[in-house]
């Protein structure tokens, strides 16, 4: 439900008369779908989804629906990848096309519009002398253009913006063009009051706008691929993506969060149903991979968000996804989870199939908040030396860590749900984080408020935004631009 998908319908067109496009959407949750959930019968007969994820289950089409003719001898896909030499840079790419029979043409742009360097073939070589690298918080696109030309006519053409720059993950450092990075931003989800999930430009700018404000760098696109649209607006600005498939509520609980946070463990991949859901997971991580391969902001697929990982029959299906991710990126990047707290580095099953590891830790909130916070630190501490005596040499990213914040409300001292609180949790947080040389990024939960399932847990939705639903900044989102500014 979170990637485009084609339907050919030249078999049943009618030309020239007036034809109808009927497209049936069902947002039924099941085990063996993604993301995990179920349904329930009501006894007035109306049926009701149960997610097992923290956030609202909309239904109907999100995102923009084309209707594309080609030729029949067309481009079907691309990729490109980087090598950096010195100040020059090559660019290797392949080409797709429906048939064979004609010149494929390829030819790179510079942001201005000057040719940069031609090559012929669906597999080639250019190289870019001086080359204008694209970096975290500077981007430079180029225009890569492919054409199949036969004779002097241009049979299919197809324009994309690419972002030349290198992605590597050395010891406990990311490396974006061999420098280090620390990534500073949030965990977001698709969602504005009215609109739903709906992409909206100018909710997509006053985002990233407010993004830029705090000095943020980065965002994980929790719990499932974004509209591809966000991912240009990331490649313009610079920003770099942690890419999630929606692989989320692999927990069979409506509250996985706080279970985890309280030690409920409830067992998942041992049902009749996996060999299902491990074949839809798979599909999903190549069809997400298959469409956002040449933004160049996408720098690590993330393969699943707080899934049972204590259990043998965890690291089997997770091993299997993995497997399969690795073969599919042609630049190669790293391939991470987000773990929850159940997955701890005695009993995790898991994080040794990732690239980097990602914790998503509610020390002081879902554990010992409030008037408790000095205890959360200590066991906060505790986990992380013990995470520290494994010396993994990989990076460590927090993906979630917040508090619900109500907008407004004050109290001295903070006391959990006031923005004084917000703050404190996030000074203890920061304080943990800065202990450990092996964390490389700080991602909070969440960018703005969202909409959930209504409980006893949520007032009209999840408000652990650094932002208000309305994008207005909480006082925390001043906190956050301050340590970031020199971060
Ligand atoms: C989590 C989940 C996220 C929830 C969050 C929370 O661990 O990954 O989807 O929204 O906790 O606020 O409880």
């Amino acid at each position: 439900g979170f990637l485009p998908f084609v339907i050919d319908f030249t078999e049943t067109v009618h030309p020239g008369a007036v034809n109808h496009l009927v497209i049936k959407a069902n947002n039924e949750l099941s085990e063996s779908t993604l993301p995990c959930g179920t349904v329930k019968d009501l006894q007035n007969g109306r049926r009701i989804a149960t997610p097992y994820f923290d956030f609202f289950n909309y239904a109907g089409i999100h995102r923009s629906v084309f209707l594309v003719t080609k030729p029949k001898e067309c481009i079907i896909d691309f990729d490109t990848n980087y090598e950096l030499k010195g100040s020059d840079a090559e660019v290797r790419y392949k080409i797709i096309t429906s048939q064979d029979s004609s010149r494929v043409v390829v030819t790179l742009l510079d942001a201005q519009g000057y040719q940069v360097q031609q090559a012929e073939g669906k597999e080639n070589t250019l190289s870019v002398e001086q080359v204008h690298l694209w970096r975290v918080r500077k981007a430079y696109l180029y225009n890569l253009k492919i054409q199949i030309q036969n004779e002097n006519e241009i049979v299919d053409e197809y324009e994309a913006k690419i972002g030349i720059r290198t992605i590597r993950i050395d010891g406990t450092k990311i490396l974006v063009n061999e420098e280090p990075v620390y990534l500073k931003g949030f965990g977001k989800h698709e969602d504005f009051d009215l609109l739903g999930r709906a992409f909206n430009y100018s909710v997509a700018k006053r985002d990233f706008e407010c993004m830029k404000w705090t000095n943020a760098n980065c965002f994980r696109t929790s719990h499932y691929p974004y509209a591809e649209e966000w991912y240009s607006f990331a490649d313009e600005e610079g920003f770099l993506i942690i890419d999630e498939v929606p692989a989320v509520g692999m927990m069979r609980s409506t509250r996985n969060f706080a279970k985890a946070g309280q030690g409920g463990f409830t067992a998942f991949f041992q049902t009749d149903t996996v060999p299902q859901l491990l074949k839809k997971h798979c599909h999903q991580v190549e069809e997400m991979i298959q469409r956002d391969k040449n933004h160049p902001s996408v720098f690590a697929f993330s393969l699943f968000n707080e899934p049972e990982t204590t259990s043998k029959e965890a690291h089997d299906y997770f091993a299997k996804v993995f497997e399969h991710a690795r073969s599919l990126d042609p630049q190669k990047r790293p391939l991470t989870g987000a773990l929850e707290k159940n997955s701890a580095p005695e009993l995790c099953q898991v994080y040794m199939l990732c690239d980097f590891i990602c914790l998503n830790r509610y020390y002081g909130w879902y554990i010992s908040g409030g008037a408790e916070i000095a205890d959360a630190e200590i066991k906060f501490r505790d986990e992380m030396d013990r995470w520290a005596e494994k010396r993994l040499n990989v990076p460590f990213i927090f993906t979630e860590f917040g508090t619900d914040t109500l907008t407004g409300q004050h109290n001295l001292p903070g006391i959990m749900w006031s923005e004084e609180y917000q703050q404190e949790y996030y000074d203890m947080n920061f304080a943990v984080f800065d202990s450990y040389d092996f964390v490389q990024g700080e991602l909070t939960w969440n960018f703005a408020d969202f909409a959930t399932s209504e409980g006893v847990m949520r007032v009209n939705g999840n408000k652990k935004g650094v932002f208000t639903r309305e994008r207005q900044p909480k006082t925390s989102a001043y906190v956050l631009k301050k340590r970031w500014e020199t971060k």
